[in-house]
C-alpha cells in the first residue's frame, strides 16, 4: 500500500521578480519566496516559483519531471516559437546526450591547463594597465575586456563579428524572462546580432587551431549535424561571456567593499579559491530561469500540473539558512560554498565551468599579487537585467601593492 501524499494549495506570493526594484535588491521578495513553502505561486506574474535549495536542486537533478525542451522562458517554446532555434539548454534527452558528449569532448581538464598558461600574461598587462589608471570603472576596463579577449581567442573565433558577443549574449540571457521593457530594449538588433553570431560558427569561419572547430570534428565523426555543431558553438559564445563578466564584476564589488577580507586573501592567496565560489554563492550572476513540467507531479506537497512553468530561484536557493544556516546571507571567506547552485545542478550543468574558473581565478590572482586595497569611488550602478545579477558600473581606485 502506498502513502497518499498530502497535497496542499500553493501559499500565494504577491511582488514581481521583474519590476526594477525587485531586480536591482532581490533578495526581499526571494526571503518571502523561500518562508512561502517549498513551492509558492507568484501570482503578480501567474507561475509557481521555487526558492528553497532542496526544491531547486530536486528540479534541476529531475530532467524526467522537469523538462528544458519548453525553453528557460515563461513562454512554452514547443507551442510558441522561440526567437531563434533552440539551444543544448533548451533540450531533453536523447537530443540533449548527444550534443553534450559532442561538447564534452572539446572542453576537458587539458583545455584549463593550457588556457590558464595562457592567458596568465594578458591578465597581468590589463591589470598593470588599469592600475597605472588608478581610478576604473570595473565592468568596462578589467570585467568584459577578459572574457571579450579570452573566449574568442580560445575558440578561434575572427575578429569581425566580436562586438557582437556581449550584446547577443544579453538578448539570451533577458530571453529567460517575460518580454518586459528590459527584453525588448536588449532585442532591438536582435536580427543583425544573430547573423553575426552565427557566421562566427561556421566550419569556415573558425581558425583551424582553436578548439571551436573541435566541435566540427564530431560532425565529421557522424555524432552531431552541420546544424548542431554550429549552435554548439553558438551555445558557447552565448553563455560564456555576459554571465563571466558579471561573475568577475560581481567578486570584485563584494571584495571592494569588503577590505577585511581583500587583506586576508593577499596574505593566503590560497583562499582564493574559496573565494570565488563564496562569491558566486553569495552574489550568482545567473539569478532565475524556468523549467516546464513534463507529467502532473507532486513537489513539496503542491500539485504541478503537466505544461506549467516553474520559476528557478537559484539565488535563492544560494541563501537558504536551511542549507548554509543562519548566516546565509554573510559573504564568508571560510565558509564552505561547495554545491551552490551558481553553476546550475544536474544534466544542464556549466560545461565551461572550468574555463570561467580558470578566468576568474587569474585575474583574481593577478590582481592579489600587484593591489594592495580596492576602494569605491561612487556607489556601484546595479544592471537591470531579466536574469542576471551583476553590476552596470563598479567605480574603484586601486592602490598598488
Ligand atoms: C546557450 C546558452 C545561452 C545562455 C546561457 C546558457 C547558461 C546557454 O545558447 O546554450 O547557459
Amino acid at each position: 500500500m502506498t502513502t497518499p501524499v498530502e497535497v496542499v494549495a500553493p501559499a500565494s506570493v504577491k511582488g514581481d521578480p521583474y519590476s526594477v526594484e525587485n531586480i536591482t535588491n532581490p533578495y526581499p521578495l526571494i526571503q518571502r519566496i523561500r518562508e512561502a513553502g517549498p513551492v509558492c505561486w507568484l501570482e503578480d506574474i501567474g507561475v509557481f516559483a521555487v526558492g528553497g535549495y532542496e526544491e531547486v536542486w530536486e528540479i534541476l537533478t529531475d530532467f524526467e519531471t522537469f523538462s528544458s525542451a519548453g525553453g528557460l522562458g515563461p513562454k512554452d517554446i514547443r507551442k510558441q516559437a522561440a526567437w531563434r532555434p533552440p539551444s543544448i539548454l533548451e533540450s531533453d534527452p536523447p537530443t540533449h546526450t548527444v550534443m553534450r558528449r559532442a561538447l564534452a569532448g572539446v572542453i576537458n581538464p587539458n583545455v584549463s591547463r593550457q588556457l590558464r598558461a595562457r592567458i596568465t600574461e594578458p591578465a597581468d598587462s590589463l591589470v598593470d594597465r588599469v592600475l597605472a589608471q588608478g581610478e576604473i570603472e570595473v565592468i568596462s576596463e578589467l570585467a568584459e575586456p577578459f572574457p571579450l579577449k579570452v573566449i574568442p581567442d580560445l575558440l578561434g573565433v575572427r575578429h569581425e563579428g566580436r562586438e557582437a558577443l556581449l550584446p547577443y549574449g544579453n538578448i539570451v540571457f533577458n530571453a529567460f524572462g517575460p518580454e518586459n521593457a528590459i527584453l525588448t530594449r536588449a532585442a532591438a538588433r536582435a536580427d543583425e546580432l544573430s547573423r553575426l553570431i552565427l557566421e562566427s560558427c561556421t566550419y569556415e569561419s573558425l581558425d583551424p587551431d582553436g578548439l571551436g572547430v573541435r566541435i566540427w570534428d564530431r560532425v565529421h565523426e557522424g555524432l552531431i549535424t552541420d546544424e548542431q555543431a554550429q549552435l554548439l558553438m553558438r551555445a558557447l559564445l552565448s553563455a560564456g561571456v555576459d554571465s563571466t563578466v558579471l561573475a568577475i564584476g560581481n567578486l570584485l564589488a563584494v571584495l571592494a567593499e569588503r577590505p577585511e577580507a581583500w587583506a586576508r586573501l593577499r596574505r593566503e592567496p590560497h583562499l582564493a579559491k574559496f573565494a570565488i565560489d563564496e562569491s558566486l554563492r553569495f552574489e550568482s550572476p545567473f539569478q532565475k530561469f524556468h523549467r516546464t513540467v513534463s507529467a502532473d507531479t507532486v513537489l513539496g506537497g503542491v500539485r504541478l500540473p503537466k505544461d506549467a512553468k516553474v520559476l528557478l530561484f537559484l539565488g535563492a536557493a544560494n541563501r537558504d539558512p536551511r542549507k548554509w544556516g543562519d548566516d546565509a546571507d554573510t559573504f564568508d571567506l571560510d565558509r564552505n560554498a561547495s554545491g551552490h547552485v551558481g553553476f546550475g545542478m544536474g544534466l544542464h550543468q556549466c560545461i565551461g565551468q572550468p574555463i570561467a574558473r580558470v578566468e576568474i581565478e587569474t585575474l583574481l590572482q593577478s590582481l592579489l599579487e600587484r593591489v594592495e586595497s580596492i576602494e569605491p569611488t561612487a556607489e556601484f550602478e546595479p544592471l537591470v537585467h531579466n536574469s542576471l545579477r551583476g553590476y552596470a558600473r563598479i567605480p574603484v581606485r586601486l592602490i598598488p601593492a
